[in-house]
């Protein structure tokens, strides 16, 4: 069973309509990556495979899909704009795991508090969140501190039944990306000075806190070991900061 690859499907069909969608280069070594984890009867192979593009104004569309068999399965799909623009972040973790299933999808704020900002990002999504919220009760308690990272029309919910998932989720899914284009598509970019100033901020204040806190390290880190591990997390899944001290 591979329960988010109708996602990922969807996501790269449904962009490659709407945007000119370029290769971004993922590390060597990093592309696919698999393991045999378990003992005995429940010896799993776990395939953790990236996929990475860019477009004129979004720096990194990537997706890192993690298939282990029936009680192992994520996709966690973020989208990072260039710097030079104020869009917010798309991001989607699908998870699932012995204990159920967790999702969590946003367009997430670079200015979380900012009515202005909210205005023109959070406020055109409420209807949307609204609608599949009532299908999708709120997921309990998550780390205070990663609030300020999510916008008002956080989706954030553990159904119970994989054909929510399925069905609701994947309908959500598909709301918020199309959602999403459309603020790409209108997006202007920024070219005064502090205004960018404060957008490589706040790129960096995400990033910073994503790599750090990522909730997959442990997970990583069983299956394919600390050094590969922290070479994904900082090379690929969270290389902003890299690229930043690179060019
Ligand atoms: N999460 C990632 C990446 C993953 C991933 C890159 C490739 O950021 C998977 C894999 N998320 C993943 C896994 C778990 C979660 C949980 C495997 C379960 C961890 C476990 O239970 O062992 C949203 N993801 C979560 C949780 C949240 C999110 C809130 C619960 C964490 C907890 O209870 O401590 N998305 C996640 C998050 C941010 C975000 C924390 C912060 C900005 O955007």
């Amino acid at each position: 069973m591979t329960l988010y690859q109708p996602f990922l499907d969807y996501a790269i069909s449904y962009m490659r309509s709407r945007l000119n969608l370029q290769p971004y280069p993922i590390p060597t070594g990093f592309e696919s990556k698999s393991a045999t984890v378990g003992k005995g009867k429940n010896q799993e192979e776990v395939v953790t495979t990236s996929y990475a593009f860019q477009t004129v104004k979004l720096r990194q569309i990537r997706a890192a899909h993690v298939q282990g068999g029936n009680s192992l399965q994520v996709l966690n799909f973020v989208i990072f704009p260039r710097l030079n623009y104020d869009l917010p972040f798309f991001g989607a973790d699908l998870v699932t795991l012995p204990g159920g299933h967790l999702i969590a999808l946003d367009m997430q704020p670079l200015f979380r508090d900012e009515p202005t900002y909210q205005a023109k990002y959070t406020d055109p999504i409420l209807p949307i969140f609204h609608t599949h919220q009532q299908h999708l009760t709120w997921g309990g308690d998550f780390p205070e501190e990663a609030r300020p990272f999510f916008s008002p029309a956080f989706l954030w919910t553990r159904p119970q039944e994989t054909a929510v998932v399925e069905t609701r989720v994947f309908a959500a899914f598909q709301d918020y990306l199309k959602a999403y284009l459309d603020f790409v598509e209108q997006a202007e970019p920024i070219t005064d000075a502090q205004h960018l100033a404060t957008i490589e901020q706040a790129q960096l204040r995400y990033l910073r806190y994503r790599a750090e806190k990522d909730p997959a390290r442990g997970m990583f880190k069983r299956f394919y070991g600390a050094e590969w591990t922290e070479e994904y997390i900082h090379g690929f899944l969270f290389d902003l900061e890299r690229k930043l001290t690179t060019v």
